[in-house]
């Protein structure tokens, strides 16, 4: 284990050790995030009243719309001269999510990280392939920071190109690699076509996260790859990769909680659901300097286990997530909100607003394909017109959530309109 006194934690000490941290942050975020005080004030909760996590409940909710009313920094609890990192994720319009780290959180990073790797065996003799992207996105950054923690020698591959993927593997002899799963069933088939043989390679075990995966999808990806695997997960809004990481043991994954309070609450009312219960995981950041978040909603579904786990770890497990309580999208490991292309949609006038988002699962590789109706008054006369429009549709949707699309232009009145609530996204993917 990295930080044995954490992971093992009697309890009841955690528990005095996150209350204490609780108390810690609010004051700190009362203080100086004018959004959380106006929040807190509304609510009539002052800091003196948190006293331990029980009085979690008293505070208000945060979510994706803090971030974006106060994009990009309002939500720092420092001044940006103490801030020496930025990531960001998807919003749910234009704008992107933003999230901040001091030098002290950027460590925090890491430790997390190095459990996380702990538990799957690594050492600093081991050598890291890093396929997450690196960049804006938390995965590539985030998994290296841990990767250097330890001590391992850290290859920041980032992601495509996967034949070169295969021949560093093979070359540079890495023992782990760090990708989405459906990555990782690429990796396998790409080295099938090459004819690589995965015996030959030095790869011992695969950290994949940052979407839905199954247990047959694991079998599948530790016979093909013959490795090990361990389910990794992790939100940018939290610290990125690393709130919480599996065990040999396989059963469920163990929360960072000397650095994230886990609740888990109804989504539609916003009651907290009693220990065991499935429902919407929040998370309240109690050692993050430069944007502690207080229950952020993570809107993803799960139910969490608090018995000892076999490995001696006393960190609550949570279950591998199983869906989300709003409309995201995790398309090629990318967060897509509807809201996104229909924010793009609506600004071409040569369409109509009516559209449909169809997701498959080809050969492992997730396909987007945007259908729109064109406006009734616009319809082009001539193909190269149409295909302009088809063009500009496509470079617009790319650039505002970072994938490629297919488009389909539809004729006028051809696509299906709803009475009640539209069904705008078809997503056919089996995870099997
Ligand atoms: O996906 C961070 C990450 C990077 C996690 C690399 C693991 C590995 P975001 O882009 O902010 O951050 O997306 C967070 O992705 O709320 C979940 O819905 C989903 N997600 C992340 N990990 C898993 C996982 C990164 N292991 C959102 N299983 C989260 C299922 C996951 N869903």
């Amino acid at each position: 284990m990295w930080q044995k006194e954490f992971e093992t934690m009697d309890r009841a000490d955690l528990r005095a050790l996150q209350s204490r941290r609780l108390r810690e942050t609010i004051e700190k975020v009362y203080e100086n995030v004018a959004p959380y005080r106006a929040k807190m004030i509304e609510a009539g909760v002052r800091p003196e009243h948190i006293k331990s996590i029980d009085d979690l409940k008293l505070l208000p909710f945060t979510s994706k719309k803090d971030l974006r009313d106060n994009y990009p920094y309002g939500m720092f609890a420092v001044p940006l001269s103490e801030v020496v990192r930025v990531h960001a994720t998807s919003g749910t319009t234009g704008k992107q999510t933003v999230v901040g780290y001091t030098r002290d959180d950027l460590a925090v990073w890491g430790d997390v990280m190095a459990r996380t790797f702990c538990a799957g065996g690594v050492t600093k003799e081991d050598i890291g392939h890093i396929s997450y992207g690196y960049g804006l996105f938390t995965g590539g950054l985030g998994a290296h920071g841990g990767s250097e923690r330890i001590g391992c020698t850290t290859v920041p591959v980032s992601t495509g190109n996967t034949k070169r993927q295969i021949q560093i593997l093979q070359d540079f002899g890495c023992t782990f690699i760090c990708c989405t799963p459906s990555y990782a069933l690429i990796i396998a088939e790409t080295m099938a076509e090459m004819g690589v043989d995965p015996s030959s390679l030095k790869l011992k075990v695969g950290f994949f996260g940052a979407e839905p995966w199954t247990e047959s999808m694991r079998r599948d990806i530790e016979n093909k790859l013959r490795i090990e695997t361990r389910d990794i997960y992790g939100l940018s809004e939290m610290i990125g990769p690393g709130v919480s990481f599996e065990c040999s043991e396989h059963c469920g994954l163990h929360i960072n909680e000397d650095h994230f309070i886990p609740e888990i609450i109804d989504p539609e009312t916003g009651e907290t659901l009693p220990e065991g219960e499935r429902g919407e995981l929040v998370f309240t950041c109690i050692t993050k300097q430069a944007m502690p978040l207080i229950r952020y909603r993570t809107r993803d579904i799960t139910r969490i286990h608090y018995e000892k786990c076999g490995c001696g770890r006393t960190l609550a497990r949570m279950e591998k997530t199983v869906g989300r309580s709003d409309d995201m999208l995790i398309i090629r490991g990318v967060n897509v909100f509807p809201s996104q292309i229909e924010t793009v949609l609506l600004s071409f006038a040569e369409v109509a607003p009516y559209y449909q988002i169809i997701v498959d699962r080809v050969n492992n590789s997730d396909k987007l394909e945007v259908q729109v109706e064109l406006a009734e008054n616009s319809f082009p006369d001539s193909v190269t017109e149409l295909e302009a429009i088809r063009g500009n549709i496509g470079r617009s949707i790319e650039s505002a959530i970072g994938i490629s699309a297919k488009v389909t232009l539809a004729e006028p009145r051809s696509l299906p309109r709803f009475e009640g609530k539209s069904k705008r996204v078809i997503d056919k993917r089996v995870l099997y």
